[in-house]
């Protein structure tokens, strides 16, 4: 018995093939780097371990101590009467829906609460209780401010003028705060969408109350014992996913813009190849932006280049991961150095001197990792730290946010000269444009005279512009990393749909140099070449972080009220994807995008093929209510062509599809033009 144990644990374990890991070179190297070094990461885990047949299907019940009750669907299928059932009698469709929407509450608070830590730097900023931090785009927090019911214009002596920003500022702060818990009401914010829109929620009785309600709410029905109808289930799911996309991760856009300012296009890099062996390495990697915004201005500061220098470094240099990189990315052109699976690659390159986390997608591996080289890992959020006895915590306060910040920022390059394994840097690295925006769009594709979406409505009623995508979201060890993210938008793009990114999706897209105006020429269909040379913008337009899928909810509504595409989201020719999605924040993302009238298609699987019914109420019935719907689709070219068949059935609705045929023979002419050209 004790031989076989021993046999067992001599048993080699499985590891990654790097090749078969991911289609990015650098990663590739750093996976065979990682392996020589016998320093184990994800990719070698996904391989040594499966994931559990049943949760996969969603229908594993532990909500109660008679389970884990396991109902997953027998491999050939159910003929008749489903009669699968848990201790307590809940069906599969009871048991997916409350799975399902449990991970919306988990994505919807993730997201919030990150919008809630914002509102309260936001307070302190409005009552000048911290140096760090003060309103940076007035432009910006005038816009919210209507929104948030607060007057921007006073009288004086029977005469309007307009109101003090400070005053301004902190009633925006107490009303957006408010959205978190007030006690009667509606989120303001769903009024921004359009009003059929606004209509159909109200219809349904969707309209959030408030954020912490939804979520808290989530819990309360999925307790044992309560909501055991899969319908009603999904209904306070999609409560809760509007509450997180019109409503905690847009008030997170609005309050950094106005904090920290609203991106405008910045050229970078991305990828692992932007670290520097002879500079001081230092990665943020997390969401907030509050603490790395400070980093970013304390890293830039003489006294801390100087500081690096005196250290016999020739300067320090930032990079993000995640979506922390995409904040300081679209704000300051700090370039990503990966993506979420490319965490623990970043510190096995031995020059990684501190990697600073806060909040969400941070493996537990990284203090592991660390461990293996000098790179100090530092948690710096509360309510996010480790366990190993290696990392290190500094707690942030935006109250003396810079004194935090310096102390790390110095801890980094004091750690410079403890380098011990051999550096190796993989050379890859992509070229990008980021930092787009619904201001920089309506201003990049606006008219001649005036920033409007009229031109670029015009560009899809008149099909240069075949539709509009929103492509999003992780990257997942089950799959080839990043392989679906760039097949799909590659399609996509192809097919003269104009992409727009955030997440993990962006940085893939960057690593891929797909953020360039010259992209184009190279991989676009020619209606979306024609337009993106015209106005010189990339095919894919990165929106930032996933919290900014906010700004593709408004940039959609935006496309509506510009007028000829019909009077709601779900008339528009568009749709939604996350090819690689993993997070429960992907999910909430997902529905609040179908609630509003997307049709999302997930890559990967969906935790509901073992409850066909709930299964196909989310991905069939939804439509008839919200006008978008789920879809799920692992192979990323039928993926990209069910969106493109999406968005042609919505132009022929909107009889617009003969317009795009008569741009077809336009893309034979310009065949034969180019053709003509390359013999000359
Ligand atoms: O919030 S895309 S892996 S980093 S969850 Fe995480 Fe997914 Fe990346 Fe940003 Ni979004």
């Amino acid at each position: 018995m004790a031989e076989e144990k021993k046999a067992s644990s001599d048993k080699i374990k499985k590891m990654a093939d790097p090749m078969a890991c991911s289609i990015d070179e650098a990663t590739q190297e750093m996976i065979a780097r990682a392996q020589e070094l016998g320093v184990e990461t994800v990719f070698d885990r996904a391989a040594a371990m499966k994931p559990c047949n049943i949760g996969v299907q969603g229908t594993c019940c532990k909500n109660c101590a008679m389970g884990p009750c396991r109902l997953p669907l027998p491999k050939s299928g159910i003929e008749g009467e489903d009669t699968r059932k848990g201790l307590c009698g809940a069906t599969p469709n009871t048991i997916a829906a409350r799975n399902f929407i449990r991970m919306i509450a988990g994505g919807a608070a993730a997201h919030s609460d990150h919008g809630r830590c914002v509102a309260e730097v936001f307070m302190s900023a409005a009552r000048k209780e911290s140096d760090a931090y003060k309103i940076k785009d007035e432009f910006k927090l005038l816009s919210i401010a209507s929104h948030l019911g607060v007057e921007t214009m006073v009288e004086v002596d029977g005469e309007k003028v307009d109101r003090d920003m400070n005053e301004i500022a902190l009633e925006v702060a107490e009303k957006a705060l408010n959205e978190w818990g007030k006690p009667v009401g509606e989120l303001l914010y769903m009024k921004r969408a359009p009003q059929p829109l606004y209509e159909k929620w109200k219809k349904s009785g969707v309209l959030p109350r408030n954020i912490d309600r939804e979520i808290v709410e989530i819990m309360h029905r999925t307790h044992i014992g309560v909501d055991q109808d899969f319908k009603n289930l999904i209904k306070q799911g999609t409560r809760a996913a509007l509450a997180d996309g019109w409503g905690g991760s847009m008030l997170a856009t609005d309050l950094q813009d106005v904090l920290f300012g609203t991106p405008y296009p910045i050229q970078s890099e991305a990828n692992l190849g932007v670290m520097k062996e002879d500079h001081v390495n230092i990665i943020v990697h997390g969401h907030e932006p509050v603490l790395s915004e400070i980093i970013v201005a304390v890293a830039q500061s003489r006294e801390m280049i100087d500081y690096a220098k005196s250290k016999g470094a020739k300067g320090i240099q930032l990079g993000g991961i995640c979506c922390t990189a995409n904040e300081i990315l679209q704000r300051h052109g700090v370039p990503p150095v990966g993506t979420f699976l490319q965490q623990e690659l970043a510190i096995i390159t031995g020059a990684c001197d501190a990697m600073v986390v806060d909040i969400q997608c941070i493996f537990q591996n990284l203090a592991n990792v660390a461990k293996c080289f000098h790179t100090k890992l530092i948690t710096t959020h509360p309510i996010a730290r480790m366990e190993q006895d290696n990392v290190i915590h500094i707690e942030f306060d935006e109250h003396h946010a810079f004194e935090d910040a310096r102390r790390i920022v110095k801890m980094a390059i004091d750690n410079f000269k403890n380098r011990s394994a051999e550096v190796m840097i993989p050379k890859h690295k992509g070229v990008q444009v980021a930092g787009f925006g619904v201001e920089s769009i309506e201003y990049h594709l606006g008219g001649t005279f005036r920033g409007s979406y009229y031109t670029l409505n015009d560009n899809i009623i008149n099909g240069r512009i075949r539709g509009v995508a929103g492509v999003v979201g992780c990257n997942n060890a089950r799959t080839k990393h990043n392989e679906a993210h760039i097949t799909v938008v590659k399609e996509l793009i192809k097919n003269d749909v104009i992409v727009l990114t955030t997440g993990c999706n962006g940085i893939a897209c960057a690593m891929e140099g797909l953020l360039t105006p010259e992209t184009a020429q190279v991989f676009c269909g020619p209606g979306l070449a024609e337009v993106c040379e015209t106005v010189g913008i990339p095919p894919v337009l990165h929106l930032g972080s996933c919290v900014d899928n906010s700004r593709i909810l408004l940039a959609a509504t935006e496309v509506v009220k510009a007028g000829g595409l019909g009077s709601d989201i779900s008339d528009l020719p568009a749709a939604g994807s996350a090819p690689e999605w993993m997070s429960e924040k992907a999910i909430s993302i997902g529905h609040y995008f179908v609630a509003s009238g997307v049709y999302t298609v997930f890559g990967v699987t969906l935790p509901t093929s073992g409850a066909p019914v709930f299964h196909d109420y989310i991905c069939n019935e939804l439509e008839k209510i919200y006008g978008g719907m789920w879809d799920i689709e692992p192979d990323p070219v039928e993926h990209a062509r069910k969106m493109i068949a999406h968005i042609d059935k919505k132009r022929k609705a909107l009889g617009i599809d003969r317009t795009r045929e008569r741009v077809l023979m336009d893309m034979a002419d310009r065949r034969d033009m180019e053709a003509s050209y390359q013999k000359a």
